[in-house]
This record gives structure tokens, sequence and C-alpha cells, in this order.
């Protein structure tokens, strides 16, 4: 039987809903997503199969202009995920590209010159369209056509699911014949030690504010059985100043067990077992230079 295969990329400014899209597409929450920018540090794979092609989605940490080093090796990482691809996803807040001038338009647009300066050909995906009128949307659709950068427009609510069918179908149409990368059964190419780091670290942007979730990283330390078959899972949560850790910590320790109790709740029911998840503290402050934890998180240190 002759296969197909096809890469893609899922690129676009912070916040842009890829993760949400390409959990979607691949049916199975593969990256996490909270409502802050930049939740997203590395690429992940994200794998989903149609018939005869297999698609490898490759979500990508939102495009910005970069200040910290891990800002920077962030972005590095989004524009390395297109080189090479069969297809690049690039994807829109409809709703706030409509709202006028802002960090999100100002992305976009820096996205389009650097997408035209390559040569390179995308499919626009304006997402979020759950939260507009059509007639808002033909607009939009017309304002960005005038880049001479989009092969096709997609409309699609990420989180609701419309238009993404149509999308994945376009998709696989046009997917090239090829070898499968992957197992039938693989659904990302993320290891489960750092899956389960993601899921904490979500939890932890979701539930800290301001400088914090974009000053702290989460490594899984240990990774053990218990006499009774069950996950042992050790995780340090690092934050880059003392002053945080009793942020994190919260009163009488409440918001660290708000963490923990969440994304042990999420770990039993990934890995399908109960877990047992123990969340330690360190204050390291020059962590977002060492390259250990870059590693870590599946990314590569830039200068
Ligand atoms: N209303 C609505 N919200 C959405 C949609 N897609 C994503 N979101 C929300 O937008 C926010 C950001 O979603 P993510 O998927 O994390 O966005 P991202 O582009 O991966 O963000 P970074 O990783 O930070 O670059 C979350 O609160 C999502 O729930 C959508 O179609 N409609
Ligand atoms: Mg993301």
């Amino acid at each position: 039987m002759s296969r197909r295969s096809a890469f893609i990329a899922v690129i676009g400014a912070p916040n842009a809903g890829k993760s949400t899209l390409v959990n979607r597409l691949v049916g199975a929450k593969v990256s996490i997503v909270t409502r802050k920018v930049q939740t997203t540090r590395a690429r992940i794979r994200g794998v989903a199969i149609e018939g005869d092609a297999q698609l490898v989605f490759i979500d990508t940490p939102g495009i910005f202009a970069p200040r910290r080093r891990l800002d920077r090796s962030m972005v590095a990482a989004a524009w390395e995920g297109i080189e090479d691809v069969d297809f690049i996803l690039l994807v829109v807040d409809a709703q706030s590209m409509l709202a006028g001038p802002s960090k999100s338009t100002e992305d976009t647009d820096r996205i389009l010159d650097e997408l035209k300066r390559r040569g390179a050909k995308a499919i626009l995906v304006l997402n979020k369209i759950d939260r507009l009128a059509r007639p808002k949307l033909l607009k939009l659709i017309a304002e960005l056509s005038v880049h001479d950068v989009f092969e096709n427009t997609f409309l699609v609510s990420a989180e609701n699911g419309d238009g993404v069918a149509d999308l994945k179908g376009y998709i696989v149409g046009k997917a090239p014949a090829g070898e499968w990368m992957y197992p039938e059964d693989q659904l990302s190419d993320i290891s489960d030690r750092l899956m389960a780091a993601e899921v904490t670290r979500e939890k932890v942007f979701t539930r800290l504010h301001q400088e914090l979730p974009y000053q702290s990283t989460v490594e899984t330390t240990a990774w053990t059985r218990t006499g009774k078959g069950e996950l042992r899972i050790e995780q340090t949560i690092f934050v880059s100043r003392e002053s945080h850790r009793p942020i994190v910590l919260g009163k009488g320790g409440q918001t660290l067990k708000a963490i923990g109790e969440a994304s042990r709740k999420e770990l039993s029911e990934i890995f399908g077992e109960p877990v047992h998840l123990f969340l330690n503290v360190t204050v390291r402050e020059g962590w977002a230079d060492e390259a250990a934890r870059y590693r870590e998180m599946g990314l590569d240190i830039v200068d």
C-alpha cells in the first residue's frame, strides 16, 4: 500500500491558539494551553492519521520581539520549525487582529514580513471565529490577502472545532507520497517526563501572575513506580528570586498545593494510573542561562 506523509508547521503570534489547534487536529492533548502569552516554549510534534496519510503537526512557541535569552531561544525554535516542512499554517487570532493595533498585530506583521523575505507560502488560519461575526471576518480576510504569502485561507475555532475538519481535509488531500515517520499509535514526540513537567507548568501559568510564570520552569526529577504499581513523580519548580518562593507556596502552602493537586489529577488521567506527585520549589537565580534547563525543555539555547 502506498502511503503519504506530511510535516506541517504551526506558527503565529503568542496566544493565537496554535497549541489548541494542534491538540484539536491530533485529537488529544499533546501541548499545554493557557490564557497567557508565551505558554509553549519548545517545538512539540503531534501526530494524526487520516486514511493513508500521516500528518505530523509541529506546534511552535509564539513569535514575538524577544528580549531575554529564553525568549530568543523560543523564537529561534519557532523559525526552525518551518524548515523542511510541507505546509506552514499561520495561525492568527481574528478577534485581536480586528481589535486594532496591538502587540499581537505587530507580531503577526513581523511574521508576515519574514515569510515574505524567505519567499515562503503559508496557509492562513483565522482562529477564534466563535468570537466574531462573519462580515468582520470577510473584512479581515480582504486585508490579509493583500500579502502575497497565502495559498489558502481557513476560518476555524480551534476551541469548538468549527472549520478544523476542512483544514485537515485540505492538508490530507495535498499530502505527498512518503513513508510514515512515527508508529501508528504514537501521538507526540515528547517524553512522559517532559509531558509531566509541562502539565505542571500549565498549572503554574494558570495560578501565578505577572512575571512569575515567565521567571519559572518545571522539571521532572524522579519517576518511579511504587510497590503498589502507582506512579511516583517528583518535580522541581525553579524560580529566579527568593521573593518568588513565598508567592509560589501561597498562604500556608495553599498555592503550591493547588498547583500540585490540579497537575496530579491530570497526570493520573493522561497516564491512566494513580499518580503521587511531589513538588519542590528551588530558587535558582540564573536558571534561564543554564544549558541544562534548556535541554530539559527540549530547547536549544541561543546567545
Ligand atoms: N474563543 C476561543 N479561544 C481560543 C480559541 N483557540 C484558542 N483559544 C484560547 O486562546 C488562548 C491561547 O491558546 P493557546 O493554544 O495556548 O495559544 P498559543 O498560540 O499556543 O499560545 P503560545 O504557546 O503562548 O504562543 C487559550 O485561552 C485558549 O483557550 C478559539 O478558537 N476560540
Ligand atoms: Mg502554545
